[in-house]
């Protein structure tokens, strides 16, 4: 099989809330998508233009795609990026949505404050390794990380640990575990990433899609405002 080459600009998404919230983003850049990932099983999605082409992949594999310039551009959360490290990347812009806050989360029986104070070394599991052992080495406190890949909220209910690190939106996932969020470690939301080399190289025909974005942020946070003083 050979592959052919696109001369166009190649954007990585990933299915659900990214894909989801991107969407009137790139309506804004004048980019449909001409099927739905959902539930089309295509990983390159045609768009109507044929010079803009999107790829669907993992969340976490999005800024590698790109750093490698398998894609030229694409969506990825702060939290995501955070563990990547950013290398080869533009970040330009926070894309303000998929917002949730990466969180250390207890059983509601264990005492945080009182475990800090002790200056016990805490098990703490995750698929965030590097924010997390971060985070606690800024703390000053001890702790033996337990990479996951999902479902964190069952660790400290099976003994595999004591606090968990993980993304809180509505706070419904914890509340149904018996958890409870005891600090924030950062705010996250969705950024627009870069290939460095792909702007270098293509920047006049990047730039558009760019700045599409950025007006389309723009008026999303005027419509919010907006809303609220209506509110
Ligand atoms: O699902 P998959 O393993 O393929 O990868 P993923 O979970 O990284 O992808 P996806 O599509 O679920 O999330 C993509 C991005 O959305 C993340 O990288 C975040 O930047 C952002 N985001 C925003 C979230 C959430 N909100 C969120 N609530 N990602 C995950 N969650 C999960 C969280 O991990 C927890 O299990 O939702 C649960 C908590 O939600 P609440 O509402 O119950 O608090
Ligand atoms: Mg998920």
């Amino acid at each position: 099989m050979t592959i052919s080459p696109f001369e166009g600009i190649t954007l990585a998404l990933s299915k659900g809330r990214i894909y989801e919230d991107t969407l009137p983003l790139l309506q804004a850049a004048g980019i449909v998508p001409l099927s739905d990932p959902e539930s089309s099983r295509q990983l390159i999605l045609p768009t109507n233009r044929p010079d803009v082409r999107l790829v669907i992949v993992r969340a976490s594999d999005v800024p590698t795609y790109v750093q490698y310039g398998a894609a030229d551009m694409g969506v990825a959360g702060k939290d995501v990026l955070l563990e990547h490290g950013g290398e080869g990347l533009y970040q330009p812009l926070d894309l303000g949505i998929a917002r949730c806050r990466l969180m250390v989360a207890v059983p509601q029986s264990f005492d945080y404050s009182k475990a800090i104070q002790r200056g016990a070394r805490l098990r703490v599991a995750t698929k965030y390794a590097s924010s997390a052992r971060n985070h606690f080495a800024l703390k000053g406190v001890h702790v033996d990380l337990i990479k996951l890949y999902g479902s964190m909220e069952l660790a400290p209910l099976t003994g595999l640990a004591d606090v968990i690190v993980d993304l809180v939106s509505s706070g419904n996932t914890l509340k149904a575990n018996h958890l409870e969020a005891v600090e924030e470690i950062t705010a996250i939301s969705a950024r627009l990433i870069l290939n460095v080399a792909a702007w270098k190289l293509s920047r006049s025909r990047m730039a558009p899609i760019v700045d599409a974005f950025s007006h389309g942020v723009a008026s999303a946070m005027t419509g919010r405002t907006n809303t609220g003083i209506q509110g």
